[in-house]
């Protein structure tokens, strides 16, 4: 009976630390499939294309970690959600990764059980309005109603700046992406209001007319989007985190879609410790040596991806600004693969 009590005492605890040990990167490669968190339809960031394949910024982030953990940039899948459920969504294992215009904010790295794993656009809140309004500046909205999403940090963000600009509001809010979209359509309400990226896709995207609106010069906070895990996986942050400055690093070093193979004699110790030429980085990982080779021959550098999806060779023609490198004038600086 004693043996029994023991051995079960045993398995218990054997169960328990297997449980608490349940890696996501055990997970992913046992599924053979990485399962990222998006929008329910955000054109340019993440959203089906005609023939229903998810394409987008953020769905080639996460096609790069299926590229760095599976060697085969196909096998995601995007688990579309709102901005509500986003977070619970990751906090319940339901997803692996959120890659969806997520600002990361101190609140969200320590409250909820998650951590931002970079930043993959730079990003601000703005408004956007009917040219009939007559508006120029964000500072004649005073008593304007204004539309926006239940959950994201629009809502507050808004709120701090009206309060700090003496001007009055009337919010109208809603849970789904289409319900903000087409009430603002329809003229339920004289603003949106969301970060600028998304004002740019919903103008092209979902407005019948995108010239008969315009986004004001104000951009009223600082939204630095980016990937999100679950807390307590240092390794999957890391795999996130790295495949991410794999894509920014591959730009800064030239190194493309087009090009890559060549670039495999190249005689750049950074390249070469990149593309796994020199062995380290993909180990330190857990991952293959040709974790960065299999992102960028797939997918692509950071440029080759934010220009087809979001910049010039895209509906959207948003300016690098920002997101361009630190050497051309921008806030991207891929840190050291050494
Ligand atoms: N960056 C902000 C806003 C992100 C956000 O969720 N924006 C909405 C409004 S444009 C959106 O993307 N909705 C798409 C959806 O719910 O499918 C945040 O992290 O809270």
């Amino acid at each position: 009976m004693k043996t029994l009590t023991y051995t079960l005492a045993a398995f218990a605890l054997v169960a328990g630390a297997q449980t608490a040990q349940a890696s996501t990167l055990d997970t992913v490669k046992q599924r053979g499939e990485v399962l990222c968190g998006t929008t329910t339809g955000f054109a340019g960031f993440s959203a089906p294309n005609a023939k229903g394949e998810w394409e987008g910024l953020d769905v080639d982030l996460c096609k790069s970690i299926a590229a760095a953990v599976l060697g085969d940039a196909s096998k995601f899948k995007a688990v579309p959600l709102n901005s509500q459920q986003r977070f619970t969504a990751l906090q319940s294992g339901e997803i692996d990764v959120l890659t969806r215009n997520t600002t990361v904010t101190q609140q969200r790295d320590t409250a909820l059980g998650i951590l931002g794993a970079g930043i993959n656009f730079y990003d601000g809140q703005g408004f956007l309005v009917s040219k009939k309004l007559g508006v120029k500046s964000a500072k004649e909205l005073d008593g304007a109603t204004v539309c926006m999403q239940t959950g994201t940090s629009n809502e507050n963000t808004m709120a701090d700046w009206a309060r700090a600009n003496n001007v009055k509001y009337t919010p109208v809010v809603f849970d789904q992406f289409n319900e903000v979209v087409n009430a603002f359509a329809a003229g339920r309400c004289d603003v949106f209001t969301t970060d600028a990226s998304g004002l740019a896709s919903i103008r092209i995207s979902k407005l019948s007319n995108p010239d008969d609106y315009e986004v004001l010069p104000e951009i009223i906070s600082k939204e630095p989007l980016g990937p999100f895990v679950r807390q307590g996986d240092d390794q999957w942050l890391n795999i996130v985190k790295w495949t991410l400055q794999a894509l920014i690093n591959a730009e800064e070093l030239g190194l493309t879609s087009a090009n890559v193979d060549e670039e495999l004699k190249s005689t750049n110790p950074n390249v070469q410790r990149l593309l796994g030429v020199t062995p380290g980085a993909g180990k330190n990982l857990g991952l293959d040596e040709k974790w960065a080779y299999n992102i960028i021959k797939q997918v692509g550098n950071y440029g080759e991806s934010f220009e087809r999806n979001v910049g010039q060779g895209s509906p959207l023609k948003i300016n690098r600004g920002l997101n361009a490198q630190w050497n051309e004038g921008g806030l991207l600086y891929g840190l050291p693969v050494r």
